[in-house]
């Protein structure tokens, strides 16, 4: 019998046994237990009932004298133990309870025959009992929030940022765990709905449409989808957030600012702006209200220099004008309690208070904030 109809049969709860091989030399007998013996399929998470039948063990010893059978291994008599018995007069091999592939995806028992004395009668037999998968496990992001970044001037087909997700079901036997990658939706959608692509296989997200423009839409947020079965199974989501930033004209600051040619760049000066977004919806967080302050002798103390509240883009005027910066330490404070509870949530998070230094106060800064009513993530954006 080959092993998959052998496999049909235990599925189908027919009568299936399993002889113990004949006693020839000990290489003939290796090599025959190879053939005979495929290994048992017991399909996860079944509904039972419990204990139930496997196969049947039988040694032809049983037409000379009573026979009585016992197992041992992993399962049996060594942790997790009594998960598989056997009948010690009948010789069936049950399961006495559902299994579960992502902790134990196979045992390897003995099967033992002794006579009414205790003599064995068999030398032991190997048992292999795979566990089938079920799709019962859905894709995991490894992030919930992926930041990106691009350059406006990037050409379609530039990759962005990667996404990844796991999935604790079989990839190999079965697409169970084989995770496809999507996006689901885009915001803003400008100035075309599908800016960017990702590979379905690999999560790695591509600038599709041309006109990325940091003026007009500084970043993107895209809520991410990972399914497993190849696309068809069971999913999860993400989000992912790109910072497109300034094209790069370095090529030729380096020569205009050794002063030779006259033509000096003005010199960019410091300011320092933020924008939030709810992570829970994709959408920028409108309404909230934020303070900076900047940590001031005598005395170390916060001295209050802004407030704001963010307008419909998550954003708010800038919290330093051009030139007001300077060194030292500030301090951004979001009030995200009064924020979700505007929205009808609670939030494990009062408020959120992001500490940071500056040290160049020629550099532009740009601190934004993402947040969920259980989460929140910030990051130095440019
Ligand atoms: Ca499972
Ligand atoms: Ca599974
Ligand atoms: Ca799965």
């Amino acid at each position: 019998m080959s092993p998959r109809a052998f496999v049909l049969l235990v599925l189908l709860g027919q009568h299936a046994v399993l002889t113990f091989p004949k006693h020839d030399s000990g290489f003939l007998r290796r090599q025959k237990r190879d053939w005979v013996i495929p290994p048992i399929s017991c399909l996860e998470n079944h509904r039972g009932p419990y204990p139930m039948r496997l196969v049947q063990i039988k040694s032809n010893k049983d037409k000379e004298s009573k026979v009585y059978y016992s197992i041992t291994g992993q399962g049996a008599d060594s942790p997790p133990v009594g998960i598989f018995v056997i009948e010690r007069e009948t010789g069936w091999l049950e399961v006495t309870e559902q299994l579960d592939r992502e902790k134990i995806d196979r045992y390897t028992l003995f099967s033992h025959a002794v006579s009414a004395s205790g003599q064995p009668v068999e030398d032991p037999m190997e048992i292999i009992i795979t566990v089938m998968d079920q799709n019962d496990n859905k894709p995991v992001f490894v992030k919930q929030v992926f930041l990106g970044y691009i350059e406006e001037n990037a050409k379609p087909g530039t990759s962005v940022m990667t996404v990844n997700a796991t999935d604790a079901d079989d990839a190999v036997n079965t697409d169970n765990g084989i995770v496809s990658y999507s996006i689901v939706s885009q915001q803003p959608p400008v100035p075309h709905p599908e800016m960017f692509i990702i590979d379905s296989a690999r999560g790695v997200i591509s600038v599709l449409g041309t006109g990325l423009d940091r003026e007009t839409t500084p970043n993107y947020t895209l809520i991410v989808q990972a399914t497993d079965q190849e696309g068809k199974g069971l999913s999860n989501t993400a989000t992912a957030v790109i910072e497109v930033t300034d094209a790069n004209d370095s090529s030729t600051d380096g020569i205009l600012r050794t002063g030779e040619s006259g033509a000096v760049p003005e010199m960019q000066s410091g300011s320092l702006t933020t924008h939030v977004l709810n992570t829970a919806t994709g959408l920028p967080a409108a309404g909230l209200a934020l303070r900076l302050a900047q940590l001031r002798e005598p005395g170390e103390q916060w001295t209050e220099l802004a407030q704001r509240r963010t307008d419909a883009d998550g954003r708010c005027l800038p919290l330093l004008a051009t030139g007001q910066a300077e060194a030292g330490t500030y301090k951004l404070r979001f009030e995200t309690a009064a924020y979700w509870q505007g929205l009808g949530y609670t939030s494990f998070y009062p408020f959120v208070e992001v500490v940071f230094t500056i040290t160049d106060p020629a550099q532009k800064l740009h601190i934004p904030l993402l947040i969920s009513p259980y989460s929140y993530t910030t990051y130095r954006g440019s």
